[in-house]
């Protein structure tokens, strides 16, 4: 138990509405958990941010955000604001300045939540997403020339280290070894047409895989695991995927397991070196933003998965379990969940149940 010193930035859109409940969540945990207690530093970063001084963070935030223990993150984007602009000066810096290399992204389909895939039932679609989070497609690497001429030239290059590839591949077995689940590794690549970058990855997927002969493990180009997220999603346990693969699957995963908005994702810093950061999949949501409709449960859920990763596992397990009974009961759901409650009234009833669970 401690008093863990917790950055938030809420960022845009729903992610400003979200993770004040964020918050709730972890208020209620706090009180109901001797010894356990936080301190909220909150930045105002992001487009409003941008449109006072040019950028969505200071120049020295990464060096601001050092010190804390983690990063509770909301949302970045803008109507107005080239979405390449505000994703790449916000949260992608953050992602590589503190070297968050494993992205974690749980999908499951929860009692009492309905699936839109016609007779699945509550546990049998049950998958854990693990993204490549720092390189690949996302690296910002490439170059634009002569632009606006007939000669105009664009250069995207992936970009696959053995580092990256290896921790987070390595990253994928070791949750599957300790996971009570089915025991099984999926990676999802598209070398028959990246010959490079993905062939490399499918190899060293077969040498880590080596490591871990109790681990049934397969190999599928992407537009088949797309496919099968969709008619046989419960034949998936541990997925690995590259940063632009994997956030298309988790998607599809999210969506599958009845609404994008119960999917959390954690950017984990695996040596523990730097801070981490948890949020949501969703993104600001410009068609519902300033409606106060948004589901915070994904918010509630990655506020789970970051005290799981302070290792405070009793208290991990509160907010989970609230989560888990809030959309059992279905007596104050959100809109996407068939319900009318607000953002507000839905977080008060997680933070109520964290504190009479
Ligand atoms: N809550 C995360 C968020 O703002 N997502 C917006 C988005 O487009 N993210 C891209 C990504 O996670 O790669």
């Amino acid at each position: 138990m401690a008093d863990y010193n917790l950055a938030v930035i809420p960022g845009d859109g729903v992610g400003l509405e979200v993770i004040a409940e964020g918050r709730k969540a972890l208020e209620a945990v706090a009180s109901v958990t001797e010894g356990l207690s936080f301190q909220f530093t909150e930045f105002p970063w992001g487009s409003e941010y941008y449109r006072e001084t040019g950028n969505l963070m200071p120049e020295d935030g990464i060096e601001i955000l050092k010190g804390f223990d983690s990063i509770l993150f909301g949302a970045v984007g803008d109507p107005n604001i080239p979405d390449h602009i505000t994703l790449h000066g916000l949260l992608l810096p953050m992602r590589r300045g503190f070297d968050q290399g494993v992205c974690i992204r749980p999908a499951y389909l929860y009692p009492g939540v309905e699936s839109p895939l016609a007779g699945k039932k509550a546990g049998d679609i049950d998958m854990v997403i693990f993204r490549e989070n720092t390189e690949g497609e996302y690296a910002p690497v490439g170059g634009r020339l002569y632009a606006g001429t007939a000669h105009e030239t664009v250069v995207q290059t992936n970009m696959f280290t053995r580092r990256g590839t290896e921790r987070i591949i390595r990253a994928a077995f070791e949750y599957c070894v300790r996971r009570d689940k089915r025991k099984k590794v999926t990676s999802v690549t598209k070398s028959n047409a990246q010959s490079f970058g993905m062939v490399f990855w499918d190899e060293v997927f077969q040498e880590v895989s080596a490591d871990y002969p109790q681990i049934e493990t397969e190999s599928l180009l992407v537009d088949r695991a797309c496919m099968d997220l969709v008619r046989w999603p419960e034949d998936f346990d541990v997925m690995v995927a590259s940063n632009l693969f994997a956030d298309i699957l988790s998607d599809i995963a999210a969506v599958v397991t009845g609404s994008m908005g119960l999917a959390p994702s954690a950017n984990i810093n695996p040596e523990k070196e730097y801070p981490s950061l948890f949020e949501p999949v969703h993104g600001a949501a410009f068609d519902i933003m300033g409606k106060g409709i948004a589901n915070p449960l994904a918010t509630v859920s990655a506020v789970a998965m970051m005290l799981d990763h302070l290792g405070e596992q009793e208290a991990a397990q509160k907010v989970d379990n609230a989560v888990a009974r809030c959309l059992q009961e279905r007596t104050v759901l959100t809109s996407d969940l068939g319900g009318a409650a607000s953002t507000s009234e839905m977080g008060d009833e997680a933070a109520r149940q964290i504190r009479e669970g």
